[in-house]
């Protein structure tokens, strides 16, 4: 085995920490002695050991003068658990080959500079574009402080998600929308608009055995939530934030009673400042957002730039109707040029319905 299949063997184990160690990094880790591996791990859970604690724990004999591989750079601050980098030490470890940088402020660079401090040999940015594609989310949160924003809809091919009477049950196939069930587990927060709760009511959990679901973030500039909406009765189950403009205090206090976050934002032309909130919510520690609509908020989110990420699922069917909603309304741009301009990273099958995925660029 070559350094490339254990770190490739590390970023495996990296990715089963996916949904769960947020606002925190995925990270795998492998030790390896005389082309033997004896020691594996990834960051389970957040709060819990780090990746490179976790393969050391794993271990049934010495690692002294081993290799570990890390897909992201060891730690060497005291946050919920010691450095990794003392650990690494204390282990008389050998080699270290690190996948990404890491950008937090606590560690990065400084990681890398102990252990070479120590005499150990330091290899940094190996496979580094594989390794940073485990952490999109991370690498955003940490830098901009900002949640990681990615946009889903269902549409038809003829750009539909209603018809024109606002019937939208369903338009993807069984296959696409257990797919969406996969996808909201992955992100910390799901967020609407107002509008798409009054017409939908809907639940927006995730309905998956053992999976995770979302924080419901329900952008409600005026505070009409009905009380007993599915979202409302279901407030004490799920975690529940309403964001408003207006606070009007006897409807915020019947929505705190039944366990829903109320969160007043300042507004700008009576409606949630966007880039305010996304602001707050990092504060709050959420790092990732699926953006589920309306078409309203779906337009100002992309034209706040505060979008990463647009997940399309196209059905083979056509609704046509003027009146019929399409998946991104607002104003609208004057012409080609002023489009929110994105590139296309990926695209697969779900069952009948094809699923585009484009990065933003911003
Ligand atoms: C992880 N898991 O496997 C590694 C991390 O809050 P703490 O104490 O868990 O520290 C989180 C920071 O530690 C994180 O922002 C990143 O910079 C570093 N490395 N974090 O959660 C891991 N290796
Ligand atoms: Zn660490």
């Amino acid at each position: 085995m070559t350094d490339q299949d254990y770190m490739k063997r590390a970023i495996e184990m990296a990715k089963k920490g996916g949904g769960w160690v947020h606002p925190n990094p995925q990270v795998g880790a492998l030790i390896v002695k005389d082309g033997r591996i004896i020691g594996e791990g990834y960051h389970v859970k957040y709060g819990q050991l780090h990746a490179e604690r976790n393969a050391i724990a794993s271990l049934r004999e010495s690692a002294e003068g081993a290799t570990i591989y890390v897909t992201l750079e060891p730690c060497c601050h005291y946050g919920k658990t010691p450095p990794c980098t003392e650990a690494i030490l204390e282990q008389r470890i050998a080699r270290v080959v690190i996948g990404s940088r890491d950008p937090n402020p606590k560690v990065s660079g400084k990681g890398a500079a102990i252990l070479r401090e120590h005499g150990v040999r330091v290899e940094e940015d190996f496979m580094r574009e594989e390794c940073d594609q485990l952490n999109p989310v991370f690498f955003h949160y940490i830098t901009k402080k900002l949640p990681y924003v990615v946009m889903k809809y269902a549409m038809t091919a003829d750009g539909k998600i209603a018809t024109k009477t606002g019937a939208s049950k369903w338009i993807t196939g069984p296959e696409a929308r257990a797919e969406v069930q996969q996808i909201r587990s992955r992100y910390m927060g799901i967020m609407v608009g107002i509008r798409t709760v009054l017409q939908d009511d809907p639940m927006l959990n995730v309905r998956i055995p053992g999976e995770k679901s979302p924080i419901r973030i329900i952008c409600d500039s005026g505070l009409r939530i009905p009380l007993e909406s599915q979202i409302c009765q279901s407030a004490r189950q799920y975690r529940t934030i309403v964001v408003c403009a207006e606070e009007r205090q006897e409807k915020k206090a019947q929505l705190e009673v039944m366990g829903v976050e109320v969160l007043a934002v300042p507004s700008v032309d009576g409606k949630v400042d966007l880039v305010r909130l996304m602001h707050l919510l990092a504060e709050k520690g959420i790092d990732s957002i699926l953006l589920e609509g309306g078409g309203t908020l779906n337009y100002s989110m992309l034209r706040e730039g505060l979008v990463q990420k647009v997940i399309a699922y196209v059905a083979p069917k056509i609704f046509g109707g003027e009146t019929a909603r399409t998946p991104v309304a607002g104003a609208g741009v004057q012409l080609p040029d002023e489009a929110v301009k994105m590139k296309l990273s990926e695209i697969h099958k779900a069952g009948e319905d094809l699923v585009l995925e484009y990065e933003c660029c911003i």
